[in-house]
């Protein structure tokens, strides 16, 4: 009997990769070349960070959030042959053909890219946390990585990490995100919504709550894209703790039933990754790891994740979806 692959994700021409070293026993590893991006790589920024990447072409793509030097972050495309090694362009997206009421927000920022299939062709659709009288998901939509549609916002404000699945279910799209507040909110759960137009958002359902454990005990809020195994989707996540010294920043994990994403099946008690090292520890914002992209390849279960560290810089781990499965059923409280 062959036993089929858990992840059911294509498998991927190429991934940035490294293997776990040996003195090292953790689910999550970092890359030893950490950061990928630095603090300004080109001559705009302040800090590149929080970004988002997928396969395209005979590479990859990303849309990065990249803090300029008026300290307002805008959002940049970015593209890399082998996901270690980053150009990103100097001029920032030009989103076009969003309705005047909301074109042109003043701050964009914690961009995540979701491919979906449409009518035979992959459209990239683009969200991230957008100016409308607070920080709300601002959406948008591009095949190519030039030209960038902006299509309504998905929500009132407050909110943030709005992170769509890759595909449809019956025929709806599903968004995670979470309602905030307009600054930086000391609570935080996730929510489901899901459309049929990428426009109008609705049958908004609880998920999962902050709570439980410190290390997630004041908000929680979706990364990168949902992955989809057979036993449900693989939901990586960041979990903050408020401290005398400001908030922590920690990456956690969650599998989600597959016909309903609103039900939590596990929840790891214990985090995946955790601020340790001097780039995570020092920068613009202490002590933060940010997943934003998840780079999977079904066949192996290999996954490399980017995260931005310390609202500073782009950094990469590296996981295997079975074992963080594993760790999960053996680590969960579901609450
Ligand atoms: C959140 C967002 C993130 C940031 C984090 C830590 O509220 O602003 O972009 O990484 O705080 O500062």
């Amino acid at each position: 009997m062959t036993s089929q692959p858990l992840v059911m994700e294509a498998s991927l021409a190429k991934l940035p990769w490294e293997d776990r070293p040996e003195d090292c026993a953790d689910v999550v590893w970092r890359y030893s070349g950490n950061p990928v991006i630095p603090r300004n790589p080109i001559p705009c920024a302040q800090g590149i960070y929080n970004s988002a990447a997928v396969p395209f072409g005979d590479g990859f793509a990303g849309v990065m959030r990249v803090e300029h030097k008026d300290s307002m972050p805008r959002l940049h495309a970015a593209h890399s042959k082998d996901g270690f090694h980053w150009d990103v362009q100097e001029e920032k997206i030009h989103l076009t053909g969003a309705d005047p009421d909301i074109a042109e927000p003043a701050y964009t920022y914690d961009p995540r890219v979701c491919p979906i299939e449409e009518n035979g062709e992959t459209v990239y659709y683009v969200t991230w946390c957008t100016n409308y009288h607070g920080p709300t998901i601002g959406v948008a939509r591009t095949r190519d990585f030039i030209a960038f549609e902006q299509l309504e916002n998905a929500f009132l404000p407050f909110n943030r990490n709005g992170v769509l699945f890759p595909r449809r279910m019956n025929g709806k799209y599903m968004m995670l995100s979470r309602p905030s507040d307009n600054g930086h909110t000391p609570f935080g759960d996730i929510y489901l919504s899901e459309s049929p137009d990428m426009v109008h958002w609705g049958r908004h359902r609880f998920v999962m709550g902050a709570g439980g454990q410190w290390w997630q005990g004041t908000k929680i809020g979706a990364g990168p894209v949902p992955i989809e195994t057979r036993e449900g989707w693989l939901l990586l996540y960041h979990g903050v703790c408020n401290t005398c010294n400001g908030f922590v920043y920690s990456m956690g994990a969650a599998l989600l039933e597959t016909d309903n994403p609103a039900r939590v099946l596990y929840r790891t008690n214990k985090y995946l990754l955790f601020p340790t090292e001097p780039y995570e520890t020092t920068g613009f914002v202490p002590n933060v790891c940010f997943p934003c992209a998840a780079l999977c390849d079904g066949p192996t279960g290999r996954l490399a994740i980017y995260y931005g560290a310390a609202d500073t810089c782009t950094s990469l781990c590296f996981a295997y979806v079975d074992a963080i499965v594993d760790f999960m059923k053996a680590n969960s409280t579901v609450f």
